[in-house]
């Protein structure tokens, strides 16, 4: 998930913003969002985990059926919200899917048959003892892949987060992603930051493309645009995959 920052290079002798750039980028940007939103946008909810129960002290279980975690239903035995001094990939709370044993979540949420779909999350694993890899199991539609992390050299305040996507085609109107402990005790994978869009058809992404190669030839000298991602403090140094189990 990237953010686009444009940011105004000057005013006009008179002191004012060049309202022409400002109507261009908000045409670029409305017409690329809509081609988003016409090819069905996901809407996975609390995909940060957010919200949810009250934490007593660091950490807060919950078990199997429970869908006090906003969105989430709560599957296997149980899982557990963490918060501070627990390292979050974004915001204050992440999940470990092993709760007092192996447990996991879902969500269901809308789609479009036919429509390619990008699943992205963040992965670290609870390094306070078990196994020295966790891995979790992801399975959507007919999408199942086992993913495991290193846990070493970390605590549970300088947790390393991966960085993991996935695409499908969505064959109904509706698709459920779950996320699977498999491991058996109380230190599990932890997941955060869980998103699901659509993936632009290629004349869409044609038409996006044609529409910024034109306002850059008419605006490049008035304006700089500049992407960022948001996703400071994260290790990103890791290839998305590298941490796909066989
Ligand atoms: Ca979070």
């Amino acid at each position: 998930m990237y953010r686009i920052k444009v940011a105004e290079k000057s005013k006009n002798s008179k002191g004012q913003r060049p309202m022409k750039g400002f109507i261009s980028t908000t045409v670029l940007l409305a017409s690329f969002l809509t081609v988003m939103v016409n090819r069905g946008q996901a809407a996975i909810i609390n995909g940060s985990f957010e919200q949810g129960p009250t934490i007593s002290g660091d950490a807060q279980f919950v078990g199997a059926g429970s869908t006090v975690i906003t969105g989430w239903t709560v599957t296997g035995h149980s899982v557990e919200v963490l918060g501070p001094p627990w390292l979050a990939s974004d915001g204050q709370r992440a999940i470990d899917l092993s709760g007092y044993y192996a447990g996991g979540i879902q969500q269901s949420f809308s789609t479009v048959a036919g429509v390619t779909y990008w699943v992205t999350f963040d992965l670290s694993g609870n390094p306070a003892g078990g196994a020295q890899f966790k891995t979790v199991r992801v399975t959507i539609d007919s999408f199942q892949q086992d993913y495991s992390v290193d846990t070493a050299n970390q605590t549970i305040s300088t947790l390393i987060w991966h960085p993991i996507g996935f695409s499908f085609v969505a064959s109904g109107t509706s698709a459920t992603l779950s996320f699977t402990s498999l491991e058996g005790d109380c230190y599990g994978p932890l997941l955060d930051d869980v998103a699901v869009w659509p993936v632009p058809e290629p004349s869409s992404s044609l038409f996006a493309v044609a529409t910024l190669v034109v306002f850059t030839a008419m605006h490049c000298c008035r304006r700089l645009v500049t992407w960022w991602p948001t996703r400071t403090g994260r290790n990103y140094s890791s290839p998305p995959f590298a941490a796909k189990a066989g």
